[in-house]
């Protein structure tokens, strides 16, 4: 107890108890409430009998309250209007996403002004209570709330996590899962990779090739750089409709926005083996290799505008999102320079190279999304021949591109691949996973280092949505696997998408992953990866 004090004396805090809570992403403001004569006033013990009420606005909160403390604690909080011991109450002044939370030895109180925000105050009692609450079956445990008080807000609108499921297939019931660890955490973006060169992923009525051709491959090319297929060919797998529906329902029970990603004209491979007339070759090479392959939509062929936006017709009614993703990355133009189509398309567009060619291409699907009140959002190479009009980047090659984009007023998600690639290697000690050979690591510590703003001048930081981390599935086979490589690394996704930037030190994220978060992550069902810690600096430097 004696060290405990000097601790606090040392690091400036007032009171011991505070010292050991291990909420992530780090509240903004989180004081420990203290009595009359300046004590630690006593926590709020969960127990049976205890009630959920308030603003009948905040109707779903009281159930998600109800079923979020049920499973672990064998407690279901009973809905009453008197006196709740869990009282939602509606204060229009907190902010978007916001909240307050102040808990007493009597009970909680949360004040919030959206669904989102008691949302994001019932997951950060979640993570004040022990982190056996996370456990799906009944436990014995000491439920203790401490008897904090808290003022919360989000740092940016898009905190995003991207899974990959077309280079190798994720299952519903782990998306759901991702789902709600990534809910756990206040991310709020799912960016969902429905296409790429080796699978074609959602159902498509109107083009039903696109998932019984473009769903299974020929093969899957291993190990990483050797351009040749295992020859264990892969029946079709994607979603349905219905489950894409399903999905979208239960991201959106959580405050998770799922937002669809149709790769255009790149990485579309799978795509040209459904549909070989819309490449410009006339024998394509459609081995869907992993890495950037030359064969992509031809951009003169009015038949490749037709499909995608038949395509894009049926997306639009399944993701209700404000952003489309169409793709843009890693499109060669050897195809297109060839093309005797995509030439013309050139010249009648006045396109003085091809890439002035795809930012045209891009800016079509733009205004037929606008058409239908939604925004493109697409990697940053859709700039390089020209910032496509009213299109939002994604800038993953580093920060470079989203900083030009941010500085001409476009809107821009953060994605650097040398700090939010997070299916690059951990450096973890004897990590049992394959990883794309040669990348430059990206331990969850230099996640943990990227400001999202950093290089920006302040009148363009408002463009900056947020940031996200990416998942690529080339070497993802199994639940475990992607699990082990998203998490803990998400955490720090999540942290640097909601703290702010001033609140932010990794030596106290590291603290309360490994006082809390770790476990909390076990107990949600996940193989999570070990904490890594930065190679200690030399003292002087
Ligand atoms: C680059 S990031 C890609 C993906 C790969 C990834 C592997 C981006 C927009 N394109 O197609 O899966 O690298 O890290």
């Amino acid at each position: 107890m004696k060290r405990c004090f000097a601790m606090m004396f040392a690091l400036g805090l007032a009171v011991c108890p505070v010292l050991a809570q291990t909420v992530i992403p780090k509240p903004v403001s989180l004081a420990p409430m203290t009595t009359e004569n300046g004590q630690p006033a006593k926590p709020l013990t969960l127990t049976w009998g205890q009630t959920v009420g308030g603003d009948s606005r905040f109707a779903d909160a009281f159930q998600t309250l109800r079923e979020t403390l049920a499973p672990a604690s064998g407690i279901w909080l009973k809905v009453s209007e008197q006196n709740p011991t869990f009282r939602f109450e509606y204060d229009e002044k907190q902010p978007q996403e916001g909240y307050a939370l102040s808990v007493t030895e009597k009970g909680a109180v949360i004040r919030a002004a959206s669904g989102a925000g008691a949302f994001y105050a019932i997951q950060t009692l979640r993570q004040l209570l022990p982190p056996a609450i996370f456990g799906a079956a009944p436990v014995r445990a000491k439920w203790e709330i401490p008897a904090v008080s808290i003022q919360d807000a989000p740092r940016y609108a898009w905190r995003g996590l991207m899974l990959d499921p077309a280079r190798n297939f994720i299952p519903v019931e782990e998306i759901k899962r991702q789902i709600d660890a990534m809910a756990a955490h206040k991310l709020n973006v799912l960016h969902w990779h429905l296409t790429d060169d080796q699978g074609w992923r959602i159902e498509i009525k109107r083009y039903p090739r696109l998932t019984a051709v473009g769903g299974g491959r020929p093969g899957t090319p291993r190990p990483f750089n050797r351009l040749t297929l295992d020859g264990e060919p892969q029946a079709p797998r994607f979603y349905t409709q219905a489950q894409v529906r399903e999905v979208v329902a239960y991201a959106a029970s959580r405050f998770v926005t799922v937002v669809p990603e149709i790769e255009m004209p790149g990485h579309a491979v799978a795509a040209i083996r459904a549909y070989p007339e819309l490449a410009c070759a006339q024998n394509p090479n459609l081995t869907p290799n992993w890495g950037v392959l030359k064969e992509i939509f031809c951009a003169g062929n009015p038949k490749t505008y037709e499909l995608l936006e038949g395509v894009l017709d049926e997306v639009v009614e399944l993701f209700p999102s404000a952003y489309i993703h169409t793709g843009g990355d890693e499109a060669p133009k050897t195809r297109w320079n060839a093309c005797p189509k995509c030439k013309a398309k050139m010249a009648e567009l006045g396109c003085r190279n091809m890439h002035e060619l795809q930012t045209r291409f891009t800016e079509h699907f733009a205004r037929y999304l606008a058409k239908k009140g939604r925004n493109l959002i697409g990697w940053d190479e859709i700039l390089e021949g020209g910032l496509p009009k009213g299109a939002a980047i994604m800038s993953w090659r580093g920060t470079a591109g989203g900083i030009t984009a941010a500085k001409a007023g476009h809107k821009v998600v953060m994605t650097p691949k040398p700090y939010c690639y997070i299916d690059y290697k951990q450096q973890v000690p004897n990590d049992p996973y394959e990883y794309i050979p040669n990348n430059t690591p990206n331990p969850i510590w230099k996640t943990y280092e990227l400001n999202p703003d950093a290089g920006l001048p302040d009148n363009a930081k408002p463009y900056i949505l947020g940031l996200q981390g990416n998942l690529w599935s080339e070497y993802i086979r199994a639940p475990e696997d992607l699990q082990w490589k998203a998490w803990p690394r998400a955490c720090a996704i999540a942290e640097i998408g909601w703290t702010p930037q001033s609140g932010r030190a990794w030596a106290d994220f590291s603290r309360r992953l490994r006082e809390g978060g770790a476990e909390r992550l076990r107990k949600m069902g996940l193989h999570a990866a070990p904490i890594t810690e930065p190679p200690a600096k030399k003292v002087g430097k």
